[in-house]
């Protein structure tokens, strides 16, 4: 075990005052060539690009150093409560830019860099962006850190440092080949590493009862452990000198483990050995919305969690605190289920290590956790088998069935007779196998269930968990989701940004609804004409962009109408594909006129999991329709498709601002929330959209006129499913649509070949699980009233307008004081306390 070195409260005794660094263009110069030179090794005259950023990083960093330092000693004076934000995933995208701004650097490092005839704009493409997450959940994990950071309140997110992030997507003919995503080939200047703060993490072995001076006890003993290295990165708040923390735990062999092995003389096997335990946090599962089940991804949830929980309680929290106030002192937030392992872990800790009695332990637990649910699809529920949680983590599973019993006899006492009600809210499913249902866990164990939209937590309370709901009404509440808009807004659209702040100030940075005060400019012409002006030129960056990035070539002078989020069934790509595939066979066969075609650039970005075989089939499919559209000249400058591969956060960021109309065509019930929705209206997209997740709460706050709804409502869903849903029957009766899939089927889009799409056809026409083929005629009809708007180029800037005006209320920010005023009750610390 390596020396126990309590990392932070050193760090946080130490009230010498630092140096400053100078904040002028002359300071920042000589920082950073002492970087070049001593950090890099490198001369400016044979620096490379990566150097340059290498050293601009860190030279950027020790700006921000001062005021995490003091961050820390501040907050450990203050014993204030925080929050610790327990996600798998953090998908943080590229941190330059932000640290910049939050450190106000820009200009001066700018200029510096200008004189020395060095372009920021290069080194910025240097970054390869931290790819920590899959999508929403990750990215939602990134915004609020963000956030909190921003508003003064202490937090420290807690992670996994994967060595691989998301897969890196290419095309190959068209179809999806993953590539490793090897993000730290070239360094990462914004971690720190500390090795000598490694936890032990153990698994495996088997329990036993001792008896302890007169009371019987249980121990763990665990069959084999791994370290848990944690490295440290800033979250630095918006120009408030706040830097806040998050620890990611990167996974080691323990020395112990290897040398037993090693002097037994098997070198290889010790080896073997230590490569076993690096795997740990070798690689993000790709799996979005469908967990596989499998014992790696228990692993890493059970390392990221129990190094977080040992590195709380013993490195962050004093030396001699009472844990019986512990709620006094953090709120654990859980996000989705990929940590609720945490709770049976504190339990274990309290009444196995600390000798606690049961009913202590479980009052402290139930005031320190909570739970947020991401999805509604009962497939995407994580469920692990008895068998597997039991080899892997024996403790915890009998502390799991301790808390179910006792939960259980509590139903029972409150239904009696009701055997039904308890065999579906038990924790412990019997069938089809034995298994832990873990959103049930956290409900049971959390403070607060929330769901991230307001239409989601409706359902989540009358429909998921219902049971739940009826038995602890209290405990259910709603934060919608939100976006960080010094990312998606201030730092991806300078140009929108610079209009707002000529027009209202630059408070709307920190306090997004302001934009509210941009409504009455909605009607000013001028006003229009730059923000037009400001749309056209975040254009004609893309169309820079895509060229370079991917050979693509994009007509800045079309609509841009944008579908970009993971490729999944529910959220329906394939319908934004039948309409562009009807466009072109109306057109191509004569029953449109194509001078009446509004011309538009189908812009996709989707990555599929790796064994999704029917998402991987549509972006074949997708490809393929845009090489038939791309190269027929009978549609040319009116309908060309653009799917540049590999969609991730830095690619958003110069995508979003670019979009006249934004697609969000979920089947109404699927999408939780969605968080690209509320990017593209900020950044001035119009939605054509479903009544699911948040974008209910947009259209009530952009207003009817300034959305284009269209689809089946939630309720109506589940009436047409109840009925018994035919989508043969809307084949038949809808010739539009007919034409449509009988183009695909005909092999135009695959070489006359028959074959290749069938899956996806008859998958559509047999089954069509989220009822693409009942909503295409009501979305051909909003895509009509889309082009009739976009003919008025004034209305439509209107409606651009007060979309940006109206969507204030989607800042990350507001979710963090709905989180803080109904969850977590940890104020911000006051600046001047
Ligand atoms: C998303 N979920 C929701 N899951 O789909 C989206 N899942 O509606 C919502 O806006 C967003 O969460 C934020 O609340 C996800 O992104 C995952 O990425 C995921 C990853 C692993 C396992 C399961």
């Amino acid at each position: 075990r390596p020396p126990d070195v309590a990392s932070v409260r050193k760090v946080t005794q130490n009230t010498e005052p630092i140096a400053i660094r100078e904040r002028t263009v002359d300071g920042f110069t000589r920082e950073f060539l002492r970087e070049l030179n001593f950090g890099q090794g490198v001369d400016l005259s044979r620096a490379s690009v990566n150097d340059q950023y290498l050293a601009l990083a860190r030279t950027v960093r020790h700006y921000l150093m001062v005021r995490w330092l003091e961050t820390l000693r501040r907050q450990y004076e203050l014993q204030a409560k925080s929050v610790a934000y327990l996600s798998a995933e953090f998908l943080l995208g590229r941190q330059l830019d932000n640290a910049l701004l939050a450190s106000g650097l820009q200009d001066v490092v700018e200029e510096g860099l200008g004189n020395l005839g060095i372009d920021l704009a290069t080194l910025r493409d240097a970054e390869v962006e931290p790819g920590l997450g899959n999508g929403g959940l990750g990215r939602l994990a990134a915004c609020f850190v963000d956030s909190l950071a921003t508003m003064n309140v202490p937090c420290i997110g807690y992670g996994i440092r994967y060595e691989y992030g998301i897969f890196r997507q290419t095309f190959v003919d068209g179809w999806q080949v993953e590539k490793p995503d090897n993000w730290l080939a070239l360094g990462s200047p914004w971690e720190f590493p500390h090795p000598e703060a490694a936890v032990t993490v153990s698994f495996g072995g088997h329990t036993e009862t001792y008896d302890d001076e007169g009371t019987e006890r249980t121990r763990w003993v665990p069959g084999w452990s791994v370290l848990g290295v944690p490295y440290n990165y800033m979250v630095p708040g918006f120009e408030n000198g706040r830097v806040n923390t998050l620890r990611l735990w990167s996974a080691q062999a323990t020395r112990a483990f290897d040398l037993e092995i090693f002097n037994a003389g098997d070198y290889a096997e010790a080896v073997r050995a230590q490569t076993f335990a690096e795997n740990i946090s070798k690689v993000l599962y790709p799996e979005d919305s469908t967990p596989q089940g499998k014992e790696l991804r228990l692993q890493q949830q059970y390392f990221f969690v129990a190094c977080s929980l040992a590195n709380f309680l013993e490195e962050v929290l004093p030396e001699d605190f009472d844990l019986r106030r512990l709620p006094e002192r953090i709120i654990f937030q859980l996000n989705d289920t990929h940590p609720v392992i945490a709770i049976p872990e504190l339990m274990r800790i309290l009444v196995d290590e600390r000798k606690w009695n049961w009913d202590d332990a479980w009052a402290v637990i139930q005031k320190v956790f909570a739970y947020t649910c991401h999805t509604l699809l009962p497939e995407a529920l994580e469920v692990w088998s008895a068998d597997l949680l039991g080899r892997l983590l024996p403790r915890h599973l009998e502390i799991i069935y301790r808390i179910n019993e006792e939960f259980l006899d509590g139903v029972r006492e409150r239904y009696p007779d009701d055997e039904l009600r308890v065999r579906r809210m038990s924790i412990i499913a019997e069938h089809p196998e034995r298994s832990v249902r873990m959103a049930f866990l956290a409900t049971v164990a959390g403070t607060k269930v929330n769901g991230v939209a307001a239409l989601h937590s409706q359902l989540l309370a009358d429909k998921v968990l219902h049971d739940f709901s009826e038995y602890f009404p209290e405990k259910f509440t709603n934060v919608t989701n939100g976006i960080t808009p010094r990312r998606f807004v201030r730092l991806a659209n300078p140009g929108l940004s610079g209009l707002i702040t000529g027009a209202i100030g630059d408070g709307w940075v920190t306090d997004l609804e302001r934009l509210k005060e941009l409504e009455p400019l909605a009607d000013d012409a001028e006003f229009r004409r730059l923000f037009r002006e400001i749309k056209t030129n975040n254009k004609h960056r893309l169309v820079d962009v895509l060229r370079e990035r991917d050979g693509i070539e994009l007509d800045p002078d079309t609509m841009l109408d944008v579908m970009v989020k993971r490729l999944h069934e529910y959220k329906r790509q394939t319908l934004k594909l039948l309409h562009v595939v009807s466009l072109y066979e109306r057109i191509t066969s004569g029953v449109l006129d194509i001078d009446k075609v509004t011309p538009r650039t189908f812009a996709f970005g989707a990555k599929a999991a790796p064994g999704y075989r029917m998402a991987k089939q549509i972006i074949g499919l997708i490809n393929a329709v845009g090489r038939t559209i791309n190269e027929d000249p009978a549609v040319k400058g009116r309908l060309s498709i653009a799917f540049p591969a590999n969609y991730n956060v830095t690619l958003a960021e110069t995508l979003i601002p670019a979009a006249d109309l934004s697609e969000q065509i979920s089947l109404a019930g699927k999408e939780a929330s969605g968080t690209g929705n509320m990017k593209f209206a900020l950044n001035g997209a119009l939605t054509i959209g479903t009544d699911d997740g948040a974008n209910v709460e947009i259209r009530q706050l952009v207003g009817d006129d300034h959305f284009f709804l269209f689809g089946l409502t939630e309720p109506e869903v589940a009436d047409v499913v109840d009925a018994g849903y035919h989508p043969t029957s809307y084949y038949e009766s809808n010739k539009t649509l007919r034409h449509a899939l009988d183009l695909i089927a005909s092999g135009k889009f695959s070489g006359g070949d028959r074959h290749v799409f069938e899956p996806v056809v008859a998958n559509l026409l047999q089954e069509d699980r989220f009822l693409v083929l009942a909503d295409f005629q009501a979305y051909l009809d909003a895509q009509d009233r889309v082009d009739a708007a976009y003919a008025d180029t004034d209305a439509w800037t209107r409606s651009a307008v007060l979309n940006v005006a109206r969507s204030g209320f989607f800042s990350s920010d507001r979710s963090m004081r709905d989180y803080i005023d109904r969850i977590w009750h940890t104020p911000p610390i006051d600046p001047n306390a």
